[in-house]
């Protein structure tokens, strides 16, 4: 007889939707740490960022996948959507995040790019903004004529509600195997891009809506002096008058972003850092397909 309590599964999850749905918001919730940068602004995410899970008995091994979008094309947004096609193949199943206020017809398209063969369970996220949870129920039953669905699990990335159902739904359809990687690993990213995506965060949270889309950032250097951690950074603007708008009355925006980034690296590093930040201009860097590469997009 097989001992239920030995089997041990692992497997590779990603987690994709349209912009902005709550799919970074709920790899942070799934993993308890915040490693994927989150904001209002749609396409935050530009990178595939993987997030480690280990449980008793279950390792989820998390993917994040920018937002798949269809309207502005660039060198960039092709490379976006490339990174959500890519985190698609070999994968054990997939989290298809929607937003349980509204399906749109973006979700019907980031339903096309879902293999068949591969079990989809739907994270029908942000419940905490439906009040009259009857309300759900349309919405499922919308859901559930599309695809036939491993699971689809009303959750709030935000607040944590039924973060815990949806991995349960999720170790459900895992194949059995070992862990893949050591059980207190949180992400296979190392502190250099974690620390350039924080400087992103705070743009994209702080910043108006066209600033954020012309900017990158990447670190020069990253040292440790002991305890200490010296970063230095570069912002890539697309034009002067973005670079001014980065930087503030008085060097003031930027002394904010800096701060607020510091302070994240310094939790989640845990030990000083000092950050030294520059703003600098490249006009088409997003359109540039070396610079994309030096990027890592
Ligand atoms: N009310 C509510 N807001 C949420 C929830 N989950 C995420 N959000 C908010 O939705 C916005 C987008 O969240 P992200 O996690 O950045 O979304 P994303 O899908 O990763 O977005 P992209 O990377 O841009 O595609 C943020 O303002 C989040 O705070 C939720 O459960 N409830
Ligand atoms: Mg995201």
């Amino acid at each position: 007889m097989v001992d239920a309590a030995a089997v041990h599964r692992a497997g590779h999850v990603a987690i994709v939707g349209r912009p902005s749905v709550g799919k970074s918001t709920l790899l942070n919730a799934l993993v308890g740490a915040r490693i994927s940068i989150t904001s209002k602004k749609p396409q935050t995410t530009r990178h595939r960022i993987t997030g480690v899970r280990s449980d008793a008995g279950v390792q989820f091994v998390f993917v994040d996948t920018p937002g798949w979008q269809t309207r502005h094309r660039s060198r960039l947004n092709d490379r976006l959507n490339r990174a959500v096609r890519d985190a698609l193949s070999g994968v054990d199943a997939i989290v298809l995040v929607v937003d349980a206020t509204r399906i749109t017809e973006q979700d019907r398209e980031v339903l096309k790019l879902l293999p068949s063969g591969v079990p989809v369970i739907v994270a029908l996220n942000k419940i905490d903004a439906v009040d009259d949870k009857r309300c759900l129920l349309p919405v499922i039953a919308e859901l559930a004529a599309l695809r036939d669905f491993a699971a689809i699990v009303p959750v709030s990335a935000e607040r944590g509600t039924d973060v815990a159902a949806l991995a349960r739904a999720i170790a459900a359809v895992l194949p059995e195997g070992p862990a893949l990687y050591p059980d207190d690993d949180i992400t296979d990213r190392d502190e250099r891009f974690l620390a350039a995506e924080f400087i992103r965060e705070k743009i994209f949270r702080q910043l108006g809506d066209e600033v954020p889309y012309g900017t990158a950032v990447e670190i020069e250097t990253f040292e440790h002096e002991g305890e200490l951690r010296r970063i230095r950074a570069t912002i890539y603007v697309d034009k002067p008058s973005q670079r001014a708008i980065l930087i503030g009355e008085g060097g003031s925006r930027m002394k904010a972003i800096a701060t607020k980034a510091r302070l994240d690296m310094e939790q989640l590093f845990g030990g000083k850092v000092f950050l030294d930040v520059w703003v600098r201009i490249k006009r088409g860097w997003s359109d540039n397909d070396a610079m994309l590469t030096r990027l890592g997009y």
